[in-house]
């Protein structure tokens, strides 16, 4: 988040304040609080908005995707690279719309996503004349996709609700909000007396109970274990460090990938973490929800669950926990590593290193998928961005792709949002260009937002995209094939010439047909800092990794 300047003066209101547009004051208010990019699709009722940003000029780079749900996962993708807020604009109605996956998204994920949404004039609205991309009560829509929304009615209200937007995706849980403002309103100009400046958002105390309680039990357990998610990448350190303290496994699933680094013996993915889980006394949620243990692997009295969360609504919503710190997992963790009584663990390195040896034997079973992803690690730097996708070798990498640090693992968490990737990707290493990105889709997700091309090639973001085509939704054909005796239905897919439809797009494209050629198309690929490559795969049937993430209880009422 920016950080915190003094507090302004007001300017009296006898000095001549500037006479800006709404626009003006928004765009002056993103730069204030550091948004330098702000991805988009135009349209006439955000013309002066557009202007304002003409007028922005170097200081904020506008990117036009060409459809809103790209502008939407751009704007996903750069917020899960950088952990800082970024903003997305779009036209109402049918715009809006159109974005409504990503925001979703965004929200499941807790992801700072700004949406500034046009509206029809304000005198209009809720009277159904008819306007262009006129919705019925979008403010009412808005209000259910996201936790924070408003609109702007006049110029002098923009900065302050901009701010109050930023303070609000840094509250609490994290995630999106939207500002709407009426296609008369961001033209019209006043005096805008002043820049709300930036105010860091509130954190709640710490609470001293809580850390001692949660430091009495970790300190007795025998078999602590910890479960990062999404909440816990900004606090990699202080995992590590309670990790290597209490000698307790990380578990980390999707969203919590890349916490602790996969070469250390006691970072698990699944399945180790379920039999992990089960044998567990103590386990630390570090801003997870806890879904597969809670819901699927079975809780009872024999395990104390300790919960940091953001959200002081989460640790409850399953069950009761022991313990319950609210806010930052970062500054709550350091507290927690002071608060714990100094002493040695015995080392766990040589049983964790059998046990994830036994698991990876187990998860052989995925071998088409392992080479792969195999491929991919040996060519993809440390700290490269690799964004997931619902496909099967999405699934395989969620357990086996070794991870090596935070925010280098983007999946799309509970949403599992077919489609997301390429954008996100894209958004991803717009914001990132400093590191390769990566983005993998199957032939059925990546055609979702393939249009996007257009978008690498215009903005010159050298993304590798690689597309694994088995000609079918995979997945859902497995699924007919094993559960609905062969009966497919909708599953098999006419496809264009991957590599020559990159092409016409102006790409690099190339077609690799086994591991080894996709690590050389990767070597390639990376190197190309002026535009994206897509990596066609060609592949068949892949083995099912269903038996690895959907498992049954090991603990509770079996
Ligand atoms: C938005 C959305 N729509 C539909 C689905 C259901 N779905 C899950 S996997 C899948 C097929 C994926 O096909 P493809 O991208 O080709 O990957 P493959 O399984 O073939 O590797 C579908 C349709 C979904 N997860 N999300
Ligand atoms: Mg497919």
């Amino acid at each position: 988040m920016p950080k915190l300047k003094q507090p302004m003066a007001k300017t009296p209101s006898s000095v001549a304040a500037p006479r800006m547009t709404t626009g003006e004051a928004a765009v002056a208010a993103l730069v204030a609080h550091g948004i330098d990019a702000v991805y988009a699709l135009p349209g006439v009722h955000n013309d002066p908005l557009f202007d304002a940003l003409f007028k922005a000029g170097e200081r904020v780079r506008t990117v036009h995707a060409r459809h809103e749900q790209g502008a939407g996962y751009m704007a996903l993708g750069a917020a899960l690279a950088t952990s800082k807020p970024q903003v997305y604009t779009v036209v109402p109605g049918p715009g809006l719309l159109n974005s409504a996956a990503a925001l979703l998204t965004a929200y499941g994920m807790n992801a700072p996503v700004l949406g500034l949404i046009g509206q029809i004039s304000q005198a209009a609205i809720g009277r159904g004349l008819g306007h262009l991309h006129e919705i019925r009560d979008q403010a009412g829509i808005i209000e259910r996709l996201v936790d924070f929304s408003a609109r702007i009615r006049e110029p002098g209200e923009a900065a302050a609700l901009v701010a109050e937007a930023f303070r609000a995706m840094a509250s609490g849980r994290r995630g999106p909000a939207v500002l709407e403002c009426a296609i008369d309103v961001w033209g019209r100009s006043a005096p805008v007396a002043s820049l709300e400046p930036p105010s860091p958002a509130q954190e709640p105390p710490i609470d001293e109970d809580a850390i001692a309680a949660a430091a009495k039990r970790l300190a007795a357990a025998k078999r602590p274990l910890i479960v990062a998610g999404g909440g816990a990448q900004d606090a990699s350190a202080e995992v590590t460090e309670l990790s290597r303290l209490l000698q307790a496994p990380v578990l980390g699933y999707r969203r919590g990938r890349g916490v602790l680094d996969s070469r250390d013996p006691l970072s698990v993915t699944l399945p180790l973490g379920r039999e992990l889980w089960g044998e567990a006394d103590v386990v630390l949620g570090v801003g997870s929800r806890l879904f597969y243990g809670l819901t699927h692997w079975g809780i009872d009295n024999d395990l104390a669950v300790i919960r940091i969360d953001a959200d002081p609504d989460e640790p409850e919503r399953v069950a009761k926990p022991a313990v319950a710190l609210i806010g930052d997992a970062k500054p709550i963790l350091r507290r927690l590593i002071e608060a714990l009584p100094v002493g040695k663990r015995p080392p766990r390195r040589t049983e964790m290193e059998e046990r994830q040896a036994k698991t990876r034997s187990r998860l052989d079973k995925l071998k088409p998928q392992i080479a792969f992803l195999e491929a991919i690690r040996a060519e993809l730097p440390e700290d490269g961005i690799f964004v997931d996708e619902v496909t099967q070798i999405g699934f395989a990498a969620r357990l086996l792709l070794p991870v090596y640090q935070p925010r280098t693992f983007l999946s799309p968490g509970y949403q599992d949002n077919l489609g997301w990737g390429f954008a996100t990707a894209l958004g991803a290493q717009h914001a990132r260009p400093d590191v390769p990105v990566l983005s993998i889709s199957g032939d059925g997700g990546f055609l979702f937002t393939s249009n996007e091309l257009a978008t690498a090639m215009r903005h010159r973001i050298p993304l590798a995209a690689v597309v694994f085509n088995d000609g079918a939704f995979g997945n859902v054909r497995r699924i007919q094939e094993e559960a609905y005796g062969n009966r497919l239905i909708a599953c098999d897919l006419a496809n264009p010439d991957f590599p020559r439809y990159a092409q016409s797009f102006g790409a690099a494209a190339e077609r690799a047909r086994d591991p080894q050629e996709l690590r050389a198309a990767l070597k390639r690929a990376f190197k190309r800092r002026d535009g994206p490559t897509l990596i066609e795969v060609p592949v068949g049937p892949m083995p099912s990794p269903w038996e690895f993430i959907h498992m049954p209880p090991v603990r509770g009422q079996r």
